[in-house]
């Protein structure tokens, strides 16, 4: 597979305490930001239903969400990060079986895929930097507190790791600040892209949750 980043991260419910709770615990406000996602996938959610995520991030570009192994267990998730325009063509190819699509970047690719919108919704954020559970240049830890337009709010604690063998510290890391926010143990709160489809794409939504059940793992969709 094409070369990125390993996002390691684990969703829960902030509450109206979580902020200061981050700030007593050593953590720094480092941003609000606000931005446009839009997700694409072909008519029959080909990506979705294998797991793969992709989308426009206002200010960001492409980001393209893949598994890293079948079989993750815990309430946390791990997912390739492609940001790479070549790579995340060369990746969406793999995915759907198809071959010879030129190096006409993403417009092409789209339209050669068959790709489409399918949600697209605007995300409040307040990003928090925990420098006490890891150094600047080891594994930093970072917690995301998002409200979305549709009305959801989620939290998730994430590290950013360069290879599968860091996953170990980084879910000690990510399940201890859990811990201390007081997040229990089988809190898994779906991602907003699964609420989404819930409340405005009710087939595309049951169609997903089908192929989750059948995978016999919760994929953030059980509990909206
Ligand atoms: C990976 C994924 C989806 C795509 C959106 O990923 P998410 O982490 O929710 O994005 P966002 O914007 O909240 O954070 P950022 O990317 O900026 O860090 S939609 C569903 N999934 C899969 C998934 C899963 N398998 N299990 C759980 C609990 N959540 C999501």
């Amino acid at each position: 597979m094409a070369q990125g980043l390993i996002e390691v991260e684990r969703k829960f419910i902030p509450g109206p305490g979580t902020e200061e709770r981050l700030q007593e615990l050593g953590g720094t406000l480092e941003h609000r930001i606000t931005f446009r996602d839009s997700y694409y996938d072909t008519p029959e959610l080909s990506l979705m239903k294998a797991d793969h995520w992709l989308r426009q991030r206002e200010g960001s570009g492409w980001e393209f969400k893949c598994p890293v192994a079948a079989g993750v267990s815990g309430p946390h998730t791990e997912y390739l990060e492609l940001t790479a325009e070549p790579a995340i063509v060369a990746q969406l190819c793999e995915v759907l079986g198809a071959e010879g699509l030129g190096a006409g970047g993403m417009t092409d690719a789209l339209r050669s895929l068959g790709l489409q919108e399918v949600a697209s919704f605007v995300t409040k954020r307040s990003a928090w930097k925990l420098v006490h559970f890891g150094a600047e240049e080891e594994l930093p830890l970072r917690v995301d507190l998002d409200s979305a337009d549709f009305g959801y709010t989620v939290g998730e604690v994430e590290v950013l790791v360069q290879e599968k063998a860091d996953v170990p510290s980084a879910l000690e890391k990510i399940h201890s600040l859990s811990s201390l926010l007081g997040v229990p143990t089988r809190e898994t709160p779906p991602a907003k892209l699964i609420v989404y489809l819930q409340r405005f794409r009710p087939q595309d939504y049951d169609l997903l949750l089908e192929v989750n059940r059948s995978r016999e793992r919760p994929q953030g969709t059980e509990h909206p």
